[in-house]
């Protein structure tokens, strides 16, 4: 069957479902197109912390009835190391931005079940997804769902569909270059029904390597402990967990760890990667399918969601006077952020993990805490990187006054 739309989206992730969204709100149509089940997207666990703009942004949409209810919102984090617990202000520091923990699979949920009910096209469990056409003015999406083949054809395409998705492989490789770095170590990721041991996040730096404690609700912790990359998940009984997280985040206070069920454990590998350019004729890549930061900073979900404002703005801007600079700008701009957003991400890793080929790290690492909790100026720098920064373009801004249906 072919049809025709606007936009044509690979991928809902949060990248592609928000660009949806704030396409569908500045009056123009997409479809997107999903490889997975509506329950598998709606269930993967990811990120946890949006920083200040995300939050921001996503109550620009409409998509934060629930968020408002549920978010834990934070002034501050925790810098722990020597067994010293040293509180970071976050807020103060940066003129009131805040980090706002709510996890990426309702962000998910949200932005799926408001593109459901304005009944926008959106396509679970498509297979065989192919790109044409890219640098004509008709690009194409073949795919297959429900047993039958199908083309739209459309003005643009976002490839949302993550690092592993068809959009990038699709430019020639000529045409992109890639900066890539993987780590001697890698995250095992823990789901806990306990009531979290903190109100604040508590990052970790010690000599068997580096700790996380986050939540994802009052009653569910969400943990990180650096592992090996070939890490064994059997080699992660629940003891050896609770023994391993209490030993990374003690302190020489009376502080305790509370301990519950293990509900979850997995290893996620770091990687730091970048592909330039993030387009190519109409195509357009936006979060994980053009780059990837190590989780340690939390910049992942919130650089896609930076990059889906900007390619929105010049995807409207086009739309609505014909001028395409802004799209034709798209990459470079968006690179600008995506490239310090990596920088701060592999300095915290660097700075917050334990490299044991590196006699020397241990104690350049402790130099550097040592100066971070105890200079303002070092602080309050490591704080706006933190907190991330303002999103680029209007549309956002604009949509508010103009809701669904008006
Ligand atoms: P996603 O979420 O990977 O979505 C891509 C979607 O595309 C689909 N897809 C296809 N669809 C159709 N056809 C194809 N051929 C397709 N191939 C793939 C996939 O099924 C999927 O639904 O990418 P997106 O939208 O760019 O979003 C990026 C974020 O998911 C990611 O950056 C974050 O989760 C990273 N991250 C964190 N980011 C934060 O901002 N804050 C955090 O606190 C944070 N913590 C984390 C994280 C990532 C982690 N892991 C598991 C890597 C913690 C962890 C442990
Ligand atoms: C998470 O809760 O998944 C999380 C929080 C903060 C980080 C990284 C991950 O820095």
């Amino acid at each position: 069957m072919d049809t025709r739309t606007q936009v044509g989206i690979v991928g809902a992730g949060p990248a592609g479902l928000l660009l949806g969204r704030l396409l569908e709100l500045a009056g123009i149509e997409s479809v997107i197109l999903e490889q997975r089940s509506r329950e598998y997207c709606e269930h993967r666990l990811r990120a946890g912390m949006l920083e200040h703009y995300t939050a921001e942004l996503l109550s620009d949409i409409g998509l934060d009835e629930r968020l408002r209810r549920q978010a834990f919102v934070h002034d501050g984090f925790e810098l722990r190391f020597g067994g010293e617990r040293h509180r970071i202000p976050m807020a103060d520091l940066t003129g009131g931005c805040k980090a706002v923990m709510y996890a990426q699979t309702e962000i998910v949920k949200d932005a799926i079940g408001a593109r459901v009910e304005t009944g926008a096209p959106l396509h679970f469990e498509v297979s065989d997804v192919r790109l044409d056409g890219l640098v004509g003015d008709r690009p194409e999406i073949r795919y297959r769902h429900e047993g039958c083949e199908h083309t739209i054809r459309c003005d643009a395409i976002a490839g949302c569909d993550g690092f592993h998705g068809v959009s990038r492989p699709s430019i020639p490789a000529d045409v992109l270059t890639t900066y890539s770095r993987d780590y001697p170590f890698a995250w095992l990721g823990i789901l806990a029904e306990v009531e979290p041991s903190t109100f604040e996040l508590l990052y970790g730096a010690h000599e068997n390597g580096f700790a996380l404690h986050s939540m994802r609700s009052s009653q569910i912790s969400r943990f990180y402990l650096q592992v090996r990359p070939d890490e064994d998940l059997a080699e992660w009984p629940d003891d050896r967990v609770w023994e391993e997280l209490q030993a990374r985040l003690a302190t020489d206070d009376a502080w305790t760890l509370a301990q519950g069920p293990i509900t979850k454990k997995d290893v996620t590998a770091m990687r730091s990667f970048v592909a330039e350019p993030m387009q190519y004729g109409n195509l357009f890549l936006a979060g994980d399918a053009a780059h990837i930061v190590p989780p340690t900073a939390a910049k992942g979900l919130n650089l896609a969601v930076a990059d889906v404002c900007l390619l929105a703005d010049g995807l409207v801007t086009w739309y609505e006077t014909g001028d395409r600079s802004l799209l034709e700008s798209y990459s470079e701009v968006a690179l600008k952020r995506v490239w310090r957003a990596q920088q701060f991400s592999r300095a915290m890793t660097s700075l917050l993990h334990h490299d044991p080929q590196d006699n020397m790290d241990a104690r350049l690492q402790r130099a550097q805490l040592d100066e971070l909790v105890t200079s303002e100026a070092a602080m309050t720098a490591f704080c706006h990187n933190y907190v991330g920064l303002p999103f680029a373009g209007r549309v956002h801004h604009s949509v508010r006054a103009r809701p669904l249906g008006v």
